[in-house]
């Protein structure tokens, strides 16, 4: 029969990832009713979906975890500098098994449908599955990163032999003696090429725009390492959630621009950099303005070309890889990519050379009219990132308009990344314009202010109530303060060479998408700082009834 399920609660979570997972146990350890559900068939979340050969986070093990359980930290296993996706995924069940997390779970079960409901001051909550949620807080942890880019080439689907998307991989693909074409050298592409060129009869990477990317310098972990952390944790995090701006373990430099320096210092810099590896070291470390200063920037690159030239044997293939573009997307790094092209079955075709024209029965053709016989496509073409999660997602406030209305002008805004004016009691974990930083403590600083701000009105309402009654709080941030912090967004980033190349981080990846400010480029330890302002001013920003 048509029965509908309606299940009353506390609060519900979209998405069981790195950000649900937390979201949830924070919820519980209020003691509120709550349930999380997730279209895929297990926790995990952006590591659940991406498995691709040589997935891998590049932000050092020891900070891409959780920094709440003590316990954990010091005992929870990790052998190598960076974790691969397997290690992540596993890491994150064993997170929901040791607390328990699972029972409130629901997997395989998407939103279809979110409306407010401001007389009751409940969300419905409508689901793929029927089930029917009225819940009084709602908070997405859609990820950044979900909805997959496929590009639109024409004849994309007549192609016969077997195509993946890297963002919805399944397990058990072979290479073994197969041709492949991939599509995509995005930090994705890059990690896919060097993993897979070993094992592959023949691969071409179709590429539009080369890009730079330094060494990983991924290595075994060695005990006394892992001591030395252990040791320090407390003042690791305290240095990355408080003091940095990516969150990446290091102190980014401050105090010394890059023509500072005579130009062998410069490259003595670099190349120790170049040494220890990691991208965003290697953009961040060694001096204060690759990022803002075109001149600054045009040393990295050309260290980095040099690099190119010294590896790549084939001189056409180098040509190829030369990246075009300033050093100002996100930074790659990897276990020895541009090498992988000195293998005889490796080749890159450049689009910008050769646009492909169509995708054939069985293989890629190009505008001089070669066609690439490929058994293998691979499209690591990236994603509609930020509010492409939510844009496809009915989610609608208080006047009946959804989340994309609300963004059809000005673009995707927020007030603090984490919730939107006219949504209330709806909060997003690393929606539009939250910090640009490591995932996994910008995701903390969200769940954490979300349980705190829930928890102030929660008292509010409760010394506000007549005896015998309880009221429920609404919370919902004005269209002043979100006007504001998109300004501030809008300001922090304009010195930001990131703003002037193309990319999914300003959200000109997409055909058809404007592009626009989707982060607040001013760090992780001043975006801390000004959520305790928020807090400390009585919620600045914030209506609370
Ligand atoms: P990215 O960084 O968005 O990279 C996507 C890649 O796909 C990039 O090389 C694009 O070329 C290429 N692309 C996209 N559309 C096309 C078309 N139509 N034709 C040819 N090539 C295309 O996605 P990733 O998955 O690599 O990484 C996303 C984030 O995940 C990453 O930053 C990490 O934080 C984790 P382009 O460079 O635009 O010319």
């Amino acid at each position: 029969s048509a029965m509908t399920k309606v299940t009353s609660l506390d609060a519900m979570v979209v998405g069981a990832g790195f950000g649900g997972i937390y979201q949830l146990k924070k919820f519980r350890d209020m003691g509120f009713s709550v349930k999380a559900i997730d279209t895929a068939s297990d926790v995990g979340g952006t590591w659940y979906w991406n498995r691709y050969p040589g997935a891998m986070s590049d932000t050092e093990s020891y900070l891409y975890r959780y920094s709440w359980d003590s316990n954990d930290l010091q005992t929870y296993p990790w052998h190598k500098h960076y974790v691969y996706q397997k290690e992540v995924l596993a890491y994150l069940q064993h997170v929901v098994d040791k607390h328990d997390l699972r029972r409130d779970i629901i997997f395989e079960t998407s939103l279809t449908d979110a409306t407010w409901d401001g007389e009751a001051k409940v969300w419905n909550v409508q689901t793929s599955t029927g089930i029917t949620f009225r819940a009084r807080y709602l908070v997405t942890a859609l990820g950044l990163l979900s909805r997959a880019n496929f590009p639109d080439i024409p004849g994309i689907d007549t192609f016969r032999g077997e195509r993946y998307h890297t963002g919805a991989w399944p397990e058990g693909v072979s290479m073994e003696g197969k041709r492949v074409g991939i599509i995509g050298n995005g930090s994705t592409g890059v990690q896919v090429i060097t993993e897979i060129s070993k094992d592959v009869d023949h691969l071409v990477s179709f590429q539009r725009n080369p890009q730079y990317s330094v060494p990983s310098g991924q290595r075994d972990v060695d005990p006394s390492y892992r001591q030395e952390v252990n040791e320090n944790y407390n003042e690791i995090w305290r240095q990355a959630k408080d003091e940095s701006n990516t969150a990446f373990g290091f102190e980014e430099n401050k105090d010394r621009p890059a023509l500072s320096v005579d130009s062998d210092t410069r490259r003595g810099l670099f190349e120790a950099a170049w040494k220890r590896g990691g991208g965003f070291r290697f953009m961040f470390e060694s001096f204060n303005d690759i990022v803002t200063n075109e001149a600054a920037n045009l040393e990295a690159c050309e260290f980095i070309k040099d690099k190119i030239r010294q590896t790549v044997k084939d001189p056409e293939k180098a040509r190829k890889l030369m990246p075009t573009q300033l050093y100002a997307r996100r930074p790659l790094c990897d276990a020895g990519y541009y090498e992988q092209f000195n293998r005889p079955n490796v080749q890159v075709v450049s689009l910008h050379d050769t646009p492909i024209t169509e995708i054939t029965g069985d293989g890629v053709k190009i505008s001089d009219g070669t066609v690439h016989k490929v058994d293998m496509l691979i499209f690591a073409t990236g994603f509609d990132a930020v509010d492409g999660n939510y844009t496809r997602l009915a989610i609608k406030g208080r006047h009946g308009q959804s989340l994309k209305d609300h963004w059809a002008e000005a673009g995707p805004t927020s007030y603090l990344g984490v919730t939107v004016a006219d949504f209330p009691n709806m909060f997003m974990i690393l929606g539009p314009n939250g910090p640009f930083s490591n995932i996994p403590p910008a995701i903390e600083t969200h769940v954490e202010f979300i349980a705190d701000i829930i928890l102030a009105a929660e008292k509010l309402a409760r010394s506000d109530s007549p005896p015998g009654k309880v009221s429920v709080p609404t919370i919902v941030a004005t269209q002043e303060a979100e006007e504001a912090w998109t300004h501030e967004c809008d300001v922090v980033s304009r010195d930001s060479l990131f703003r002037k190349t193309d990319s999914w981080i300003f959200g000109s990846n997409v055909p058809g998408k404007k592009h626009s400010v989707m982060f607040y480029f001013g760090g992780l330890a001043p975006y801390r700082q000004k959520l305790r302002e928020v807090a400390k001013n009585g919620w600045e920003g914030f209506r609370i009834a």
